[in-house]
């Protein structure tokens, strides 16, 4: 995903090997190189400014040593930001609470919530052997809670009862009581999405975390987004303090900007990627830092 970005980072910060000092004036055009190819990868314009003015001002600070020219002092700062704006590899979901551990899932509609509870169900029960109840709260699109059931079939996952005449909450808290009951490990519950940020879904999807604290509070958000996915990033951490967001769709052609920004504006780690529509299309994140532009390579 981020193979075009590394890319043109290179070139950017080859343009300044063989110069004797980094100065203001020779890194200008490096930093605006640098800027396109954020931009082009479809990082978000606040979030490249940010990143850009700190590359700046580290840069100009720098002491260059001898054993490092101006081109990898600058390839080592370019690094080491784009490596704290991905954050750490994902180790996945955390689970160290009281069983049943609710995990939910929310985000716009068509983002992947339904497909990743699937696929999130079937790496706990293969990776970690847990026995994973799932519910599906979306009582507005016909086939909705359909869908999760057969998902929940296909994964070996039990299913817990939905009627789409009933109140999300209502399911929601059965539900808890179901995974109580009969031991599971987890409960996934899946949330109804809409088309875009609106009152009546944040009020909801509050009030679903308020009922049942899940202790995992995921937003699923759709690769190929753009700054939709910034802005339903923001709306939804501040409804639910997220604890983490799984990227979808990073089989298509995602240039890796959503990545960037939606970890940004969040400060929330990026735990999964969806990369296809099976439901072992899932990978922990991590930034593949070995790809990034580094300074012994530069
Ligand atoms: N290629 C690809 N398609 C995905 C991925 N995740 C979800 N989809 C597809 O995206 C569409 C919407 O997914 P769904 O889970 O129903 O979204 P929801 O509305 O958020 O529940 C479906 O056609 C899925 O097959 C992914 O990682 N890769
Ligand atoms: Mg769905």
């Amino acid at each position: 995903m981020f193979d075009r970005l590394t890319e043109r980072l290179s070139q950017a910060v080859n343009a300044l090997s063989g110069r004797g000092r980094i100065s203001e004036d020779n890194i200008a055009d490096t930093v605006r190189q640098v800027r396109m190819a954020l931009l082009e990868a479809d990082v978000a314009l606040g979030v490249v400014k940010e990143f850009t003015d700190n590359v700046r001002t580290r840069a100009l600070g720098v002491e260059v040593t001898k054993s490092l020219t101006p081109g990898q002092a600058f390839i080592k700062i370019v690094h080491e930001e784009l490596t704290r704006l991905m954050g750490e590899p994902s180790t996945g979901l955390n689970l160290r609470a009281q069983r049943p551990v609710v995990v939910l899932l929310a985000g716009l509609q068509g983002a992947g919530k339904t497909t990743s509870a699937g696929k999130l169900a079937r790496w706990l029960i293969e990776k970690q052997s847990k026995k994973v109840l799932m519910c599906s709260t979306d009582i507005y699109r016909p086939a909705a809670i359909l869908q999760l059931e057969t998902l929940a079939q296909q994964v070996g996952a039990g299913f817990a009862p939905a009627q789409a005449s009933e109140a999300p909450l209502t399911i929601a808290r059965r539900a808890l009581t179901q995974a109580t009951l009969q031991a599971y490990d987890v409960l996934l519950l899946d949330t109804a999405g809409r088309l875009h940020v609106d009152e009546a879904m944040m009020a909801e999807v509050r009030s679903l975390e308020a009922e049942l604290k899940p202790h995992e509070r995921l937003f699923v958000v759709d690769s190929m987004a753009g700054q939709d996915a910034v802005n339903a990033a923001k709306a939804f951490n501040d409804a639910l303090s997220l604890t983490g967001v799984i990227l979808t769709k990073a089989d298509g052609d995602a240039r890796g900007g959503a990545a960037l920004s939606v970890r940004h504006v969040t400060g929330k780690p990026i735990l999964f990627i969806g990369t296809g529509e099976k439901s072992d299309a899932l990978e922990l994140f991590s930034s593949r830092t070995h790809r990034l532009p580094h300074p012994g390579h530069g």
